[in-house]
């Protein structure tokens, strides 16, 4: 069966691929496991239609035969646990991989989106310029923190995995570029 994720009918970054779907097609490229899209508007992400696949009115969503999935990163675990070319086949490297997976989605992108949000919704507040250093500098801490840890590696842990995908997934975001260029092997 063809699994079915959704997307942005009308996505901001005007096709930029900076939403979290972009994860999902990718780790569904990687394996080479043929998919559908299903956009969907701001207004129907909210209807009980989609509240049922995803109760928090976001994409994507992944729906395979009897199987609904949200959350992409669970998304992304359901593939690669599927499908040859995510996770290393020992069971000590796999789990190493899996903690990437976390550390990509709950260590190192919550101050960036933290960072993209501020900037997003309080440009024109009066602590702004102020604040925005702060910001900065958790990004920096982090992505200084990743960089020492990858090296000269290609990778984070041996071969490609999707702990990679997911880590070079939030890298990409925006609000990470001005810190990401101090750390050339991240950038
Ligand atoms: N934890 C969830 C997951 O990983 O699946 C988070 C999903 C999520 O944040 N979805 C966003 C969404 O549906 C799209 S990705 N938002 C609509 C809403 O909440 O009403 C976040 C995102 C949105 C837009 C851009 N952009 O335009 O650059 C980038 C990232």
């Amino acid at each position: 069966m063809t699994p079915t994720i959704t997307a942005f009918e009308s996505s901001p970054d005007r096709g930029r691929g900076l939403a979290r779907d972009m994860a999902v097609r990718w780790a569904l490229e990687e394996v080479g496991q043929p998919y559908d899209v299903r956009v969907v508007s701001f207004e129907a992400m909210k209807q009980p239609a989609h509240l049922a696949l995803q109760p928090f009115g976001q994409i994507p969503t992944y729906e395979d035969g009897d199987l609904a999935l949200f959350e992409s990163g669970a998304i992304v675990l359901h593939i690669a646990e599927r499908h040859p070319g995510l996770l290393p086949a020992g069971a000590d490297a796999r789990a190493r991989a899996i903690g990437w997976m976390f550390a990509a989605l709950v260590t190192v992108q919550p101050p960036i989106v933290e960072r993209e949000a501020f900037i997003l919704l309080e440009k024109d507040k009066g602590w702004f310029e102020e604040r925005l250093p702060i910001l900065d500098e958790r990004v920096r801490t982090r992505l200084g923190q990743l960089s020492r840890r990858l090296g000269d590696g290609d990778w984070l842990d041996g071969p490609f995995s999707a702990g990679d995908l997911l880590m070079v997934n939030v890298l990409r975001r925006p609000a990470s570029s001005p810190m990401r260029e101090e750390f050339p092997n991240l950038a």
